[in-house]
């Protein structure tokens, strides 16, 4: 009898967007290793990082294991980053307080979003990084505002330089997540996302499908493998 080790809930995989040198790769390494890299090493491609983390709701204690997927803003990256939208759940996505340019791109990457991600309307986080840096700021909290309002996206301020609101965003998304997964249980699009992700041990589909849950037979481990596109 084959026993995996998953001493988590819930497998979350995040995607982390926006232009490149809007903050995206420090962002994460705040989150994840309460680090600040003042260098610019500009990602080539696609990298994650993982965190731990409970996520208290209606009464239960859930331990999810996040999994969030850095991805290069440089457009030469785009086709390749674009193949990455699909399999995830929720997206942060990020534009430079101290960029003009940063944020009007803001409205090409939602219609990315639309395109490439699980469902029109997938849940996204929007974060004005590097708000540390007042004296430099050249978007203002109207220009945001407006925007928000006309996309009804969750805004938040952030610094990967102090860690301003780092965790408050990430935890925004989770929110978002586990809050649709919970109201929505039958949702049909994000059932089948959840089934035919890369990479998500475990998963039953059933009445309670988005629960994960350890494998313990083989006939479990068939039904995991035709419901896989690894
Ligand atoms: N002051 C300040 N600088 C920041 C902040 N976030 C990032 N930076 C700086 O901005 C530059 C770009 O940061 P990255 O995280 O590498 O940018 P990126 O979005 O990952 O860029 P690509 O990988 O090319 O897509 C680096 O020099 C960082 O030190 C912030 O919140 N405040
Ligand atoms: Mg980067």
């Amino acid at each position: 009898m084959a026993i995996a080790n998953i001493d988590y809930d819930y497998l979350l995989k995040f995607l982390v967007l926006g232009d490149s040198g809007v903050g995206k790769t420090c962002l994460l390494y705040q989150y994840t290793d309460g680090r600040f890299h003042s260098q610019f090493i500009s990602t080539v491609g696609i990298d994650f990082r993982e965190k731990r983390l409970v996520y208290n709701s209606r009464g239960r204690r859930h331990r999810i294991h996040l999994q969030i997927w850095d991805t290069a803003g440089q457009e030469r990256f785009r086709s390749l980053t674009t193949a990455f939208y699909r399999d995830a759940m929720g997206f942060l996505l990020i534009f430079d307080l101290t960029s003009e340019k940063s944020f009007l791109e803001i409205t090409n990457w939602l219609e990315q979003l639309r395109m490439h991600a699980y469902s029109e309307q997938p849940d996204v986080v929007l974060c004005g990084n590097k708000c540390d840096l007042l004296q430099m700021r050249v978007v203002s909290r109207e220009q945001v505002q407006a925007l928000v309002q006309r996309y009804r996206l969750p805004y938040i301020e952030t610094s990967a330089c102090t860690g301003a609101n780092v965790q408050q965003a990430m935890e925004l998304l989770v929110g978002c997540v586990m809050e649709r997964i919970e109201n929505a249980m039958s949702n049909r699009e994000l059932s089948l996302l959840m089934t035919q992700s890369r990479c998500l041990p475990n998963m039953v589909y059933g009445s309670e499908l988005l629960r994960l849950h350890e494998r313990d037979n083989d006939a479990d481990a068939t039904t995991h493998r035709r419901n896989c596109n690894c």
